[in-house]
């Protein structure tokens, strides 16, 4: 099967008692049994639960992966990820983050006696130089929230098949649709299915997605004994996403180009981050790794370099909306340092280029033209 297909169909048969061809929202948290441990292969919705289970198994078939697994968000499927770990185990991790995922690793895995290290991972000789009999986790999102860098995923995975270490990729910015990491030799694949696989901002949900079976038992473990899974309701909304994700990943990667060039030839904007321009430092890995385009994310800085034309401009959008999160159809606008990244601390920020006029737009499937109106409008 194609991937637009198995968009729609991948995992997916009528529901066996009705013929449904969407599967029901199986609203239980328990299951009844014929006799004390002989039951239909559901016993408690923690465990599994039939809508969870068709949204895991279109997860698995849209990353080609052998098991998919959904979580109550996407740091509830970082933190199992992180839960394969032990005191003194080190991970080594892309220095560009969600803040979350940076606060979490920082504030509570670090505090659990694991080492974190932040590094530009298309330093591979950096990269290497860091890992010692201790490393167990390679981290890396690509593109990057909000700077959108890249990382060679095959040069990465080289290096951690060599050594033995587990390899995830956070593959929210791109989405399948772009990128299949498990496919360039990552062990995990990771989703905030908050953003662009639910499409539509009306859920928080994450997943995780393996080719290895034993590691995908071994997380599904650590998912029940824990519990961060997703409910039947929110399983539905995100299985019904990831049947349109290749129609709005196409128009996402349309306007994002429109926006990206437009953003580069104007004069009040400075730097425009976006791995589709030509003269984007990533373009190179971009054209190797992703297909079909370059995603709707676009992060831009101000020719003046002032936090107040930042705010401004956030204050004068209005097709955009000045919100949190991404991935959804409406476009929305947001201010790294001041929102999503403010729980990295400022001097960290400023090292990695979080800058206080920086910009990032999630551009959404609304009529071009509509976009960038609003962008002249507010940026004048
Ligand atoms: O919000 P949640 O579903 O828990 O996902 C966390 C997460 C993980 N990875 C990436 C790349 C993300 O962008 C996120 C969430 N990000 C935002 C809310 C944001 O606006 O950047």
């Amino acid at each position: 099967m194609k991937f637009n297909t198995k968009t729609i169909h991948g995992g997916q048969h009528p529901d066996p008692a009705t013929g449904a061809v969407m599967p029901p929202v199986y609203q239980t948290s328990t299951f009844a049994q014929k006799s004390p441990g002989v039951h239909g292969g559901y016993e408690y919705s923690r465990a599994a639960n039939p809508t969870r289970t068709a949204l895991e198994n279109a997860l698995a078939s849209i990353e080609n992966g052998t098991r998919g697994l959904a979580f109550s968000s996407g740091l509830a499927a970082t933190d199992c990820v992180l839960k394969l770990l032990k005191p003194n185990d080190e991970v080594i991790a892309m220095d560009d983050l969600y803040g979350g995922t940076y606060r979490m690793f920082s504030k509570i895995y670090q505090e659990f006696g694991i080492k974190f290290h932040f590094v530009d991972m298309n330093d591979l000789d950096k990269f290497k130089s860091l890992i010692n009999e201790n490393t167990k986790l390679v981290w890396v999102e690509t593109p990057t929230n909000p700077l959108m860098k890249l990382a060679d995923i095959e040069a990465i995975a080289k290096i951690t098949k060599e050594k033995n270490l587990l390899f995830a990729v956070d593959n929210t910015f791109a989405t399948p649709y772009l990128q299949r990491p498990l496919d360039m030799g990552a062990d995990i694949v990771m989703h905030s299915a908050t953003k662009y696989l639910g499409g539509h901002s009306d859920v928080i949900a994450g997943a995780l997605i393996v080719k290895d079976e034993q590691l995908g038992e071994k997380l599904h473990f650590a998912q029940f004994a824990t519990g961060g899974t997703l409910g039947p309701q929110d399983s539905y909304l995100v299985l019904r996403g990831i049947k349109t994700l290749h129609l709005r990943m196409q128009r996402h990667c349309e306007n994002g180009e429109k926006v990206a060039n437009f953003l580069s030839n104007h004069p009040k904007v400075k730097a425009v981050y976006y791995p589709g321009l030509e003269n984007n430092p990533f373009y190179h890995i971009a054209k190797k790794q992703m297909q079909g385009g370059f995603g709707g994310m676009v992060s831009f800085t101000f020719e003046s370099g002032k936090k107040e034309d930042a705010i401004k401009f956030l204050e004068s959008v209005r097709v955009f909306t000045l919100a949190e999160s991404l991935g959804g159809v409406e476009s929305l606008a947001n201010h790294p340092a001041l929102m999503t990244h403010a729980s990295i601390p400022e001097d960290k920020r400023k090292e990695i280029g979080i800058t206080d006029d920086l910009v990032r737009l999630s551009v959404g499937v609304e009529d071009a033209e509509d976009l960038l109106e609003d962008l002249r409008q507010a940026l004048g």
